[in-house]
């Protein structure tokens, strides 16, 4: 066996794992009845300041909690924190991804019946997020206006492993020339269909739709859940 082959193996074995763990913290996050939500992007989109947003503007009405992740430091953590909102940092030392054992591990200790909203940030990378499933119900791609049209086009898996892509930094949007409609069109060529949103953490434009989208989205998981229950205890 040459060492490519054994060196697919492996990495096959370690998604295998990954995809065991993940199914079952979906079915807790369902059983919990709390709707669970990851961010990917690369380095610096707007991760952070985006969740600093939601966390501030969901808290009034929802339950909210974040976990975030890292190569090094708790400084996002800290930033999260600020929102009073439940946070906790996962360091992930060399790996340029979050796995679902490393989530289910910081859950640990945290009551997940007492959410409404659970939101992962993943290390920030285009790449190697893409293959690992958290258990999330709802995966956002962001896209900041600064990294220019093409990532797309030059990440087509990220995009594709995502539910939807939230523009960030749209306040930047004119001094660089950002054209949404090219980014909007190598999006649809990666992954059609897929819904876009636009939004600036900074001067909060956008943001409200993108909070109506996430509630909505909430609300129709929990009702196709309900309905689900309800057609198991008709069942004879
Ligand atoms: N102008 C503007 N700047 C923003 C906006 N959102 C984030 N930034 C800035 O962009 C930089 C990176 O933002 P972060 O929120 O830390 O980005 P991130 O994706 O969490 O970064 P990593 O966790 O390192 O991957 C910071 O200097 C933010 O202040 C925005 O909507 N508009
Ligand atoms: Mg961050």
């Amino acid at each position: 066996m040459s060492s490519g082959t054994r060196i697919i193996e492996v990495r096959q074995n370690l998604l295998k794992q990954n995809d065991v763990v993940a199914r079952a913290l979906r079915q807790r996050f369902r059983d919990a009845g709390v709707f669970v939500v990851s961010l990917v992007s690369s380095p610096g989109s707007g991760k952070t300041m985006l969740l600093e947003k939601t966390l501030g503007l969901l808290q009034p009405e929802f339950r909210v909690a974040a976990l975030v992740g890292d190569l090094a430091t708790e400084n996002d953590a800290a930033r999260l924190a600020r929102s009073h909102a439940p946070v906790k940092q996962i360091i992930t030392g060399t790996v340029c991804h979050l796995e679902a054992a490393m989530v289910q591990q910081a859950l640990e200790g945290w009551n997940l019946e007492d959410l409404d909203f659970l939101f992962i940030e993943n290390v920030g990378n285009l790449v190697c997020p893409s293959s690992y499933d958290l258990g999330e119900d709802l995966r956002l791609v962001l896209m900041s206006v600064t990294e220019g049209e093409d990532k797309p086009l030059k990440y087509p898996t990220i995009f594709n492993s995502s539910d939807v892509a939230v523009i960030t930094k749209m306040d930047l949007s004119a001094p660089v020339e950002f054209d949404a409609a090219t980014a909007a069109r190598n999006i649809q060529a990666v992954r059609p269909g897929m819904e876009i949103l636009h939004v600036s953490a900074k001067s909060a434009s956008g943001t409200e739709s993108y909070l109506e989208f996430l509630r909505s989205r909430r609300a129709s998981i929990r009702t196709s859940q309900a309905l689900e229950k309800n057609s198991l205890i008709a069942r004879p």
